[in-house]
């Protein structure tokens, strides 16, 4: 009997694991997980590396993903291309995507050419997409302190009304976005994080800034770089400095890491990708989201996938 329990332990722990294995949301792969839920539906905006070379990120559409339970997922398909900016090179690389709504509108943050960061508006989360102005939001060779590599946009809208966006790598960004959504007001700041452990001179930004707010407190997630673990800090300003106080994901087995963090009806989810499908790796990446929780204190605690 003692036997056919452990059996049966067994097989429930096995089943248990697989249960919960990070499973890609798509047969295609993409990165770059940017996931929103707009008018009752999750929409994830996403970096096509199903249509890139294979040896770098030099897709030049963004794919976008739907859900309505955050199991099933619908491919919507190339719903954007670079060419809808007249000013990029139709070339250009087109990578980790964001998206908000304001305004009874949906805006699209484009990082485009690994210099540019590209604004376009739609009336609904889908598109159509068009450009919301003639020139870059942001652009490394015209803005001051936009860094070496304006990408990676990270927008939130804070409870006052103040929108934020967070970009960069190596040095994390922020300018504050006008209501409008598609200009900013005053200068580029560098973003500051404190306190990362001394025992660990990886522990430093590297890119994919992503800000969330919870219970008052300012989240301040990235990529540590490539590889790349996911770490955090936290403040009570949604400009920091920010004090470093943990991993959310440890390193993948592929260059680079990318995050984003949403809450919904009192869960929260992590989105990143991974190397998850046959013939995957670092330029062909899969997204995925585990649930993600905190400890009484705020802390957020490891996701171990
Ligand atoms: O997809 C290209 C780049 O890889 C993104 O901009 C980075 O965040 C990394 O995920």
């Amino acid at each position: 009997k003692a036997g056919n329990l452990s059996c049966l332990a067994v097989g429930l722990m096995a089943f248990t694991t697989t249960a919960i294995a990070a499973e890609p949301i798509s047969p295609r792969f993409n990165g770059d997980p940017s996931p929103h839920y707009f008018k009752g539906r999750f929409y994830l905006y996403a970096t096509d590396d199903a249509s890139n070379s294979g040896k770098y990120w030099d897709s030049t559409s963004w794919r976008l993903y739907t859900s309505k339970d955050l199991k099933n997922w619908k491919d919507d398909g190339a719903f954007l291309d670079v060419t809808v900016f007249k000013w990029a090179k139709p070339d250009a690389k087109a990578w980790a995507p964001e998206a908000a709504a304001r305004n009874g509108k949906y805006y699209f943050y484009a990082p485009i050419g690994g210099d540019k960061i590209g604004v376009a508006v739609a009336d609904k989360p889908e598109g159509p997409y068009r450009d919301a102005r003639t020139d870059a939001l942001i652009d490394k060779a015209r803005d001051a302190n936009a860094g070496a590599e304006p990408i990676d946009p990270a927008v939130l809208i804070d409870d006052d009304g103040q929108a934020y966006l967070f970009f960069g790598t190596r040095v994390p960004k922020v300018v504050k976005l006008n209501k409008d959504m598609i200009s900013t007001t005053g200068p580029i700041m560098d973003v500051v994080v404190t306190g990362y452990p001394a025992d660990d001179a990886k522990k430093k930004y590297g890119e994919a800034p992503f800000l969330h707010k919870r219970n008052g407190l300012y989240y301040f997630s990235f990529s540590t770089g490539w590889p790349g673990q996911i770490i955090y800090g936290t403040s009570t300003s949604p400009v920091g400095p920010f004090e470093y106080r943990g991993v959310i994901l440890d390193y993948r087995t592929i260059n680079t890491n990318h995050q984003a963090i949403i809450e919904h009806k009192g869960k929260s989810w992590l989105f990143y990708h991974d190397k998850l499908l046959p013939g995957g790796g670092g330029y062909r990446r899969s997204i995925t989201l585990a649930p993600m929780s905190y400890r009484p204190d705020g802390t957020i605690k490891e996701v171990k996938p």
